[in-house]
């Protein structure tokens, strides 16, 4: 098949909206698609200063990557969680993504500031489980210490569509009132934002082999995503037979997301006692985790929030 725009042979097949495009001109519709989420949803600002969350994995090489191709102001940090062999190879993807865009990197290893690995921690808590409070926090606190505006994550719709069918699933609806492209900053919480809310994961892994990004396919030996993994393939069995059906899910959802707001519980958050970061108690989840007595300063260069170096 020819490429809907040019007499080129087609590389990609879409199936919302339905159309074959040759490799340079999906690149440019791809592009199009994030620069039109940023701007629809008022993502990004050309004088903020962005801190993109990378993995070595496919979604996030390819979001610093556009980002910084749209000429966004961006740096990169790659939080290293100690998990054997997985971690020491998905450091050496984000390394040749990040000189491959020629962006900064920052690397926040986990052993060297914690004393352990992540899965090598004695608590009571499932290692997922305080995996995510330590990524979130660090982070979060990385942002915060270093001036930056806001946090770029590299969900993409797939992403947000099963996460959102699943809470629902579940009825989980207090997770449902505060989910979207955007979450904005509060007090001490930096900004976060997806500008890849609109685009699917076979899109990223379609742009990642037309841009020519290397990425970590392995999963972290961790993982335990069977549950995430069945939502999404029936979410794509359901697009297959009726394709648009995961953006006018989400669509919808951002639509009708005030009907959970109610079910949401007002805590009044107080600064934890060891770091002063926001917590539910005395002391915040990542500080009661780690045992820790002393905060961790995560600062890089002696002027928060001045110009990027
Ligand atoms: S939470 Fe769990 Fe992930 Fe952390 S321990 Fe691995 S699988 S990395 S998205
Ligand atoms: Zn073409
Ligand atoms: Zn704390």
């Amino acid at each position: 098949m020819k490429c809907k725009f040019c007499e080129k042979k087609a590389f990609i097949k879409l199936h919302y909206p339905k159309m074959y495009l040759c490799r340079e001109h999906f690149i440019e519709y791809f592009e199009r698609k994030v620069k039109r989420t940023i701007e629809k949803y008022k993502l990004l600002k050309r004088d903020e200063r962005i801190l993109v969350v990378v993995s070595g994995g496919k979604d996030s090489a390819v979001v610093s990557y556009v980002l910084k191709k749209l000429r966004y102001n961006i740096e990169c940090l790659y939080i290293n969680l100690g998990i054997g062999e997985y971690s020491a190879k998905s450091e050496e993807y984000v390394k040749k993504q990040c000189e491959m865009i020629n962006a900064k990197l920052h690397i926040v290893r986990v052993r060297e500031l914690l004393g352990a690995g992540i899965g090598e921690l004695k608590t009571s808590r499932p290692t997922c489980s305080y995996c995510g409070i330590t990524k979130r926090y660090i982070f979060n606190k990385f942002a915060y210490d270093n001036g930056f505006d806001v946090i770029v994550t590299g969900h993409n719709l797939d992403d947000e569509a099963s996460f959102i069918f699943g809470n629902i699933m579940n009825w989980n609806t207090q997770y449902l009132a505060k989910q979207g492209p955007l979450l904005p900053g509060e007090g001490k919480f930096v900004k976060k934002v997806k500008p890849l809310y609109e685009v699917t994961e076979r899109e990223v892994v379609a742009y990642a082999l037309a841009v020519g990004i290397d990425y970590m396919v392995e999963e972290c030996p961790h993982a335990r995503g069977a549950t995430t993994l069945s939502y999404k393939e029936i979410l794509n069995n359901m697009e297959e037979k009726r394709p648009g059906t995961k953006i006018n899910f989400v669509k919808g959802y951002l639509r009708k997301r005030h009907l959970f707001e109610q079910e949401v519980e007002e805590v009044e958050l107080k600064e934890c006692k060891v770091c002063g970061m926001p917590a539910l108690g005395e002391k915040c989840s990542f500080c009661k985790v780690w045992r820790l007595e002393k905060p961790i300063d995560f600062k890089v260069r002696p002027q928060v929030g001045g110009p990027s170096s």
